[in-house]
């Protein structure tokens, strides 16, 4: 796949933010968090030099699924506030040069959504709204399909005497997109909230909207039946629909969520000459040390990683880049070590995302190096998933230490505790009782000591993001792998050619990168070492402030230069110190050729 540049759009350039409103900050002591709370941390946001923000769901939910379950697609939930202060957030974020990206959940509803109330009852026209099924002729259910919290996809529904499909928990029925009515319910919604000022959508498991067939599912327990609804021809016709008839009209921006995704159906969903998304969420760098989907841990290897991300970063013309968000582990308990250099190997992993080719997305208390959650036992977890997990391991009697050791490790609540604000004991979330659990590190990981303390890890994202946004090549280069082994990895960003640099598009000279006349942008080798231990790297690369003759006799080139560096060191000696991560400016290095 050629890296040619897509036309430069405002999300090429722009670092998102994700915030989950539930813990991010709580403005009226319920101990929940709220949208005026949000507005009132936008000076914080806009701080870290991000240009949007994802929010996850804020629309009227029984929070089966904490807020993954729509009851009411155009309203707010209360104890986020009103639409009043919606309105306000945009315009309070648009003033700091920030758009608002919402989140669109839209396999399936709350069970409690009018739909489905009237659907139940057969009330056209929601009759087919959603999958209904009778039982099939032995009384079984209609198919052996799994879903993604455990246990069957069908649930018995009283009232219509049938089955409904459900993917997700049984309160989250699945919408029946083979009926146009519906997909003319979704381009109403979008049509609201574009007309709000939004300016584009996560869409959450947008590549399972369409069951071509419910046939049996081959293949184990763990989300079986997924051949028949992952990425279906009729999932690419409705997206390309919604983007002729809504989306491109307004100019909106979309990256969807695509669990378990190959590359090609990614280049299906995202690449621009298919007008359907603008980018995916894939998930394959995120389960390098993992045996199932987010479970059942194995050795992390950073050659792994590497081979992994090559793949991505020159397989799409434009990644998604990520390393957290609200169901994934914190990167830095994840990949780094969050108890013997947990500064460092925060600082290691921020190279890693604010250098990769492509949109960084980062996810809220990340840029502050938030750990996993410090809960001892399961009453202190919220999430349907974990229990419903544990529920099943138990049946399958597997011994609580071990249920609690898996859960640990891959609770969606370890990204869900409380936003770390400073060192009090409601650490600046709340006044009131937190929904879910502070961590005790608070009084050392939190937003206002490391505000003023220049070595942060805040401060470290604050000067990545500032690096890459006057950095083409960072923001426009080319990738390449270099080197790697179990534990270390190496890259390089090498600088566009000369044709396809070009002003973004509708650029105003505050853009980053906007018209550039000055120097050419050097190329940029990023080394990182993922383990504890010193590691001797017998490159000759591994260097730096050698200064070489032109092989062309001009003068001489400028040495590598050691930019940034998570051990403050300047000067190189072949070796990586524990967790050290460099990247390295290189004069000499020549421009890609694509
Ligand atoms: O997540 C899809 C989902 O299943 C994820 O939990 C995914 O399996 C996992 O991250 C892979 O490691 C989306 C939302 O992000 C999640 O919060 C919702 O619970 C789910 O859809 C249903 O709406
Ligand atoms: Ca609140």
């Amino acid at each position: 796949m050629s890296q040619r540049q897509p036309a430069r759009q405002w999300w090429h350039d722009a670092v998102f933010y994700q915030i989950y409103p539930r813990s991010f900050q709580d403005s009226n002591g319920d101990g929940i968090g709220d949208i005026p709370g949000i507005i009132s941390r936008l000076d914080e946001v806009a701080a870290l030099g991000v240009g949007a923000i994802w929010l996850s769901p804020v629309y009227c939910s029984p929070d089966a699924d904490n807020g993954y379950d729509i009851s009411d697609y155009c309203a707010i939930d209360p104890r986020y506030g009103t639409l009043d202060d919606f309105d306000r957030l945009v315009a309070e974020a648009r003033e700091r040069g920030i758009r608002i990206v919402m989140d669109l959940v839209i396999n399936h509803t709350s069970d409690e959504h009018p739909w489905f109330q009237a659907s139940r009852r057969r009330e056209e026209p929601y009759t087919d709204y959603y999958i209904w099924q009778p039982p099939r002729s032995d009384g079984e259910l209609p198919n052996n399909w799994t879903g993604f919290f455990m246990g069957s996809t069908w649930e018995w529904d009283e009232v219509r005497e049938e089955y409904y499909l459900h993917l997700f928990d049984k309160k989250q029925p699945d919408l029946n997109y083979h009926n146009p009515a519906v997909i003319e319910e979704i381009e109403r919604i979008l049509r609201f909230w574009l007309d709000r000022g939004v300016a584009g959508f996560r869409c959450d498991v947008i590549s399972l909207l369409y069951k071509t067939s419910l046939e049996d599912g081959k293949g184990g327990p763990v989300i079986r039946g997924m051949e028949h609804y992952k990425t279906q021809p009729g999932a690419h016709e409705i997206l390309q629909k919604l983007r002729r008839d809504v989306l491109d009209p307004a100019g909106a921006f979309t990256v969807g969520e695509t669990v378990m995704v190959t590359l090609d159906e990614a280049r299906d969903l995202s690449e621009p000459d298919r007008h359907e998304l603008d980018l995916v969420f894939y998930f394959d760098h995120l389960e390098v040390d993992r045996l199932v989907s987010r479970y059942v841990p194995k050795p992390f290897r950073a050659d792994t990683l590497l081979e992994r991300l090559t793949r991505w970063q020159q397989g799409l013309s434009w990644n998604a880049v990520y390393l957290e968000n609200h169901d994934q582990p914190r990167i830095v308990s994840h990949y780094g070590d969050d108890k013997h250099y947990w500064s460092r190997s925060a600082d290691l992993l921020a190279i890693l995302l604010l250098t990769l080719r492509g949109t960084p997305f980062i996810y809220q208390g990340q840029e502050i190096g938030m750990t996993d959650f410090d809960f001892s036992s399961l009453d202190q977890v919220d999430d349907v998933e974990s229990h419903n997990i544990d529920a099943l391991l138990r049946e399958a009697k597997i011994p609580q230490q071990v249920r609690w050791w898996l859960i640990r490790t891959a609770s969606r609540d370890n990204a869900r505790t409380p936003m770390q604000w400073d060192a009090t004991a409601g650490t600046g979330f709340t006044t009131g009782r937190p929904w879910l659990g502070i961590n005790a590190n608070h009084t050392v990981v939190n937003y206002a000591a490391e505000d003023q303390d220049p070595r942060s890890v805040l401060n470290f994202y604050r000067r990545l993001i500032r690096l890459r946004a006057k950095s083409p090549t960072l923001l426009r280069g080319g990738f390449e792998p270099v080197w790697a082994d179990r534990s270390v990895m190496a890259y390089r960003r090498t600088p566009e050619p000369e044709a396809d640099r070009q002003p973004a598009e509708g650029a105003d000279q505050a853009q980053p990168g906007a018209a550039e006349t000055g120097p050419k942008d050097p190329a940029y080798t990023i080394w990182l070492n993922f383990s504890g231990r010193t590691q001797r790297i017998k490159q000759p690369w591994l260097v730096s402030s050698v200064s070489a003759d032109d092989p062309a006799g001009g003068d001489p080139v400028q040495a590598p230069q050691i930019v940034v560096s998570t051990t403050g060191r300047r000067e190189l000696d072949g070796c990586l110190l524990p967790w050290e991560g460099v990247v390295i400016r290189d004069f000499a290095a020549e421009a890609w050729r694509g």
